[in-house]
């Protein structure tokens, strides 16, 4: 086995018979296996990548359920590979396959420790964007560049080969929250040896994009804690994205409420609409990894009510003795109460109601 190619998907049914039979051809001679790592996708990817697996030992298919991510799985995927060299690349045959064997070679002759596949250097293109996705990827790749400083001309590719060893050096500080795998990789480790490898970016093959608002937050969020040197993990970023959000329906609802309720009821309202806000807003992204559904979203809501209650309290009390000790500035008591309550109800929830780390 030389190399393993782990191929992340969600709903790609109809690419993936496809994708195998052009690994087949572009990788004649070279001892290859793929690594489907599908997220339970409602459309039956798994159960097609097994039927051909059944048949075919150099496939494989990771099959998680109850998880969200492509990053979390690009990672998944690379941790069950024993071969020297690990590839990543989307199923939608966007990707081109046939650049693999070119990366290979430039990882083992050229003593790199990983090739990132690339459209924006010459023999590169990127043509078949659409012209507003064309600009996305564009304007992203210049704030990466200029945030990041990073030597990748395509840090957005999430096509790439690198040496397992390194990888598995590398791992522990990866984020499986978010999109950029292959940004966090280069600038998680240092010292590490890139090298760049042209390709043409195709068509999506069948099925549709991931492509959207959220995966924008994400890399957002991703750079966020980049440039605090690590210090800030993306997940807490989206949490702190999630409770300002939260902060501002807490304050509307408590400016709305004051119409008709005292300031200490009028309060406790505020506080359970920015809870219920907060709780679905994170379970969709900061937790999204780990997102809650049917039953286990119910008893998650219902403990995250039990852990923000005694946040809330905390929240509302501090708040109406605030309120009543300075004269009444009713946004600054509100603000103080609910800031006690957001710190409480991370350090909690994510123990508790999504059982991170
Ligand atoms: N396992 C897993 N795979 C995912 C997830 N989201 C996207 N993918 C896969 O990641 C690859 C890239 O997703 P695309 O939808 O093509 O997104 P993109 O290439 O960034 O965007 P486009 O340029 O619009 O195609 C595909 O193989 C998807 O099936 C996810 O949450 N879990
Ligand atoms: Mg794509």
């Amino acid at each position: 086995m030389e190399l393993s190619v782990v191929i992340p998907t969600f709903k790609e049914r109809d690419n993936v018979a496809e994708l195998v039979r052009r690994l087949d051809k572009a990788l004649a001679g070279i001892g290859w296996e793929a690594i489907f790592v599908d997220d339970n996708s409602p459309d039956g990817t798994a159960a097609e990548v097994k039927s051909i697996a059944a048949s075919d030992p150099r496939v494989r298919c990771i099959r998680r359920v109850g998880r969200r991510g492509l990053a979390g799985a690009c990672i998944e995927g690379m941790l069950s590979s024993s071969a020297p060299v690990v590839a990543v690349m989307d199923a939608d045959l966007q990707h081109d396959e046939t650049v693999l064997p070119k990366m290979l070679k430039t990882l083992k002759d050229e003593g790199v420790d990983l090739v990132a596949a690339t459209r924006y250097v010459a023999g590169g293109s990127a043509d078949s964007f659409g012209e507003s996705r064309g600009m996305i990827s564009r304007v992203a790749t210049a704030i990466t560049h200029r945030v990041l400083g990073t030597s990748l001309s395509d840090p957005m590719s999430g096509f790439f080969m690198m040496r397992r060893d390194r990888f598995d050096e590398v791992v522990p500080r990866l984020s499986p929250a978010g999109f950029k795998i292959l940004l966090d990789i280069a600038t998680a480790s240092d010292g590490l040896r890139i090298a760049e490898q042209p390709f043409v970016f195709g068509t999506r093959h069948a099925g549709e994009s991931k492509f959207n608002v959220q995966v924008g937050l994400e890399f957002i969020g991703l750079l966020i804690a980049k440039l605090s040197g690590g210090f800030l993990d993306p997940r807490f970023i989206f949490f702190a994205i999630v409770g300002a959000l939260g902060l501002v329906i807490h304050l509307g609802v408590l400016k709305g409420a004051l119409l008709w309720l005292a300031f200490t009821p009028a309060q406790s309202v505020a506080t359970f609409a920015a809870m219920t806000s907060n709780f679905f807003l994170n379970n969709e992204l900061t937790y999204r990894d780990r997102r809650l559904k049917g039953w286990s979203m119910l008893w998650g809501f219902l403990s995250f009510c039990a852990i923000c209650s005694i946040g809330a309290l905390t929240n509302v009390g501090l708040a109406a003795w605030l309120f009543a000790a300075e004269r009444e500035v009713w946004w600054a008591a509100g603000l103080a109460g609910a800031l006690m309550g957001a710190f409480w109800n991370y350090a909690m929830s994510s123990l508790f109601v999504w059982r991170t780390r």
